[in-house]
């Protein structure tokens, strides 16, 4: 408790100040009467945060997701009671469930009116509990600056998660003590507080990976996550072995790096990548859930290959496949750690190197793999082929830009074909849930994150259909960002999953087309719509080049009817 005598703020205040004690930059965020008293308190104070005003709470949740993702900083929404409770949500479950951490406020009707049916009344903590890595709704005004550093210690240490404050109205006018106001401000980025692993787990590690004969590593999210780039090169190109991303993992090392496949699994992987999976006898898993997508449904790798699995989460280690050696801790950390033991053991033993023939595994594959994609990248045929689409594209971006791609045609096919050059956090998607309509405001978060960098998302007419509000709110805050709309006037995704296990009973699955262009154009986007194959990558260029935001909408073939680098339509 602050000391009676001391300077008092306001609940609103308190919030404001502790935000920007941790670092906080941005708030997205959409305004509610029960909000009132936090926004006149970011009215009033200097703070230097910046907000965003959103057209949907769902979008400043998607927003703050794919800020957190280029940043390494926690992302911030905010939404008022009842509706807005609701509709941050599904940012929120999604960021949680990828190892984001955002934090989501909701403002709450007041403390004392509860249970007397006050307009929007919701139990807010109950709704978030089991969708978040820390919940509360502050019910005392002295609650709040411990409960805000107790969320920030949970988003960012461990593995990160999101979290949820819910911050009733009375409390937002109630004083707090100016005395309880403080933060470890280490705790506004992540991963904070590294927990290092076992010595002996990593030394076990090291062990089984060299006694294998043909091993793989598979790296998940949690790479870029900890910032275990260029430790993982490290051990990757002395051991000369072939690395496998999942869709989330890409960025784990460059694309183009000579050890790397790409991505494996339903979503992305084709038979050139499944094959190395399936010829190795022992797959080291990293920062990796090892789920479903991934593993083509847990067959490859094949059940009773050896694994060696590293995770800062326990609990997704062991969950699938029976494990050798399970090392638990940051990945970074951990592979520092086993980077030294091997180059120790090098040096005593002076013997030949280690030589995995990772690069020639992986040469082989591509080939493989790009070949028989060929003719489709080019191809000049319409509606316009996905592959050409992701060939157009990939050399008009330059090298650092980001790319969001919703469910649909862009994961896969950008997953499959598209090599980013660079390690680290350049693409982003929403695996946890695969929502539709992500790819719009995770964006956006980016290029707040990452100002001055080319950021693209690339959607299917189905998410721009759940999403094209916010195109207001790019053109009112001018971002230059490139939407690619993806048009096929059908939900393709369930459409193929028709045509694979329902013999094309095609039912409910087709809508009309519509003109996106003219949608954006109308916000004040520039767009254009492109149906010949042949003005497809100057009309990108263009698009690119443009100095505000802009649009393509590319008629698109059909997802049923192309050659999806997908296995499993029903994951
Ligand atoms: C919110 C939500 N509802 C339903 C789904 C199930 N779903 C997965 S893909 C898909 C179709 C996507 O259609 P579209 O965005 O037009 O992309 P396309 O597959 O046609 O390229 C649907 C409905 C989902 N992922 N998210
Ligand atoms: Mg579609």
């Amino acid at each position: 408790m602050g000391n009676p005598q001391s300077n008092q703020l306001t609940g609103g205040e308190a919030m404001v100040r502790m935000l920007q004690l941790h670092g906080v930059k941005h708030i997205f965020g959409l305004c509610g009467d029960t909000s009132l008293p936090f926004y006149d308190a970011l009215y009033r104070l200097d703070h230097g945060m910046d907000h965003i005003l959103t057209r949907d709470e769902r979008s400043a949740a998607y927003m703050a997701d794919g800020y957190a993702r280029v940043t390494g900083r926690v992302g911030v929404c905010e939404g008022p009671s009842g509706g807005g409770a609701t509709y941050i949500l599904p940012g929120l479950v999604e960021a949680n469930e990828s190892s984001v951490p955002i934090l989501g406020i909701t403002s709450d009707v007041s403390t004392n009116s509860h249970g007397r049916y006050p307009l929007t009344e919701l139990d807010q903590d109950r709704l978030f509990q089991p969708l978040t890595k820390w919940n509360g709704v502050i019910e005392r005004a002295d609650m709040l600056p411990n409960m805000v550093r107790a969320a920030f210690r949970a988003m960012t240490t461990g593995t990160p998660g999101a979290a949820h404050l819910g911050l009733p109205f009375d409390v937002q006018q109630a004083p707090v003590s100016e005395d309880d106001i403080w933060a470890q401000a280490e705790l506004g980025s992540f991963p904070a507080w590294r927990a290092g692993p076992d010595p002996t787990a990593v030394e076990a590690a090291l062990e089984v990976l060299l006694s294998a004969k043909s091993p793989l590593v598979i790296c998940g999210g949690g790479v870029v996550l900890s910032g275990a780039e260029s430790e993982l090169e490290r051990l990757v190109a002395k051991l000369n072995l072939p690395l496998a991303t999942t869709i989330s993992g890409q960025g784990s090392l460059a694309e183009t790096h000579p050890n790397c496949l790409g991505v494996v699994g339903s979503n992305g992987g084709t038979a050139a990548t499944r094959a190395v999976v399936e010829a190795s006898d022992l797959v080291f898993f990293i920062g990796c859930r090892a789920g479903s997508v991934t593993t083509e449904r847990w067959r490859y790798p094949r059940p009773g290959t050896r694994i060696v699995h590293l995770d800062s989460d326990p609990m997704a280690i062991a969950a699938a496949y029976k494990t050798e050696v399970p090392v638990v801790g940051d990945a970074r950390l951990a592979l520092a750690a086993m980077n030294r033991l091997l180059d120790r053991r090098l040096a005593e033993s002076q013997g030949d190197p280690i030589d995995f023939a990772g690069r020639g595994k992986v040469a082989r594959a591509k080939k493989d793999k790009f070949d028989a994609v060929a003719a489709l990248a080019g191809s000049n045929q319409r509606p316009i082929r996905p592959e050409r689409l992701i060939r157009d594209l990939h050399q008009v971006l330059p090298d650092d830009a980001i790319v969001v791609a919703d469910p649909g045609t862009p994961c896969p096919y950008i997953s499959a074909y598209y090599e980013f050059q660079q390690a680290g956090r350049q693409f982003i998607s929403n695996r946890a849930h695969g929502a539709l309509g992500y790819s719009m405001s995770a964006a956006m978060g980016a290029q707040y994150g990452r100002p001055g960098t080319k950021c693209v998302a690339m959607m299917g007419d189905g998410s721009f259909g759940f999403t094209s509000g916010e195109l207001e709110t790019v053109v009112r805050k001018d971002l230059p960002i490139t939407f690619i709309v993806c048009s096929n006037s059908i939900y393709g995704w369930i459409k193929a999953g028709q045509k694979s296990a329902f013999d094309a009973r095609y039912f409910s699955v087709d809508f009309s087309p519509t003109d996106h262009a003219a949608i954006a154009s109308a916000y004040g986007v520039k767009s254009w719509r492109v149906e010949d194959p042949e003005a497809l990558k100057s009309t990108l260029a263009e698009a690119v080049r443009h100095e505000g935001p802009s649009l393509v909408d590319v008629i698109c073939q059909p997802l049923h009817e192309a050659q999806a680098p997908v296995s499993e339509w029903i994951a």
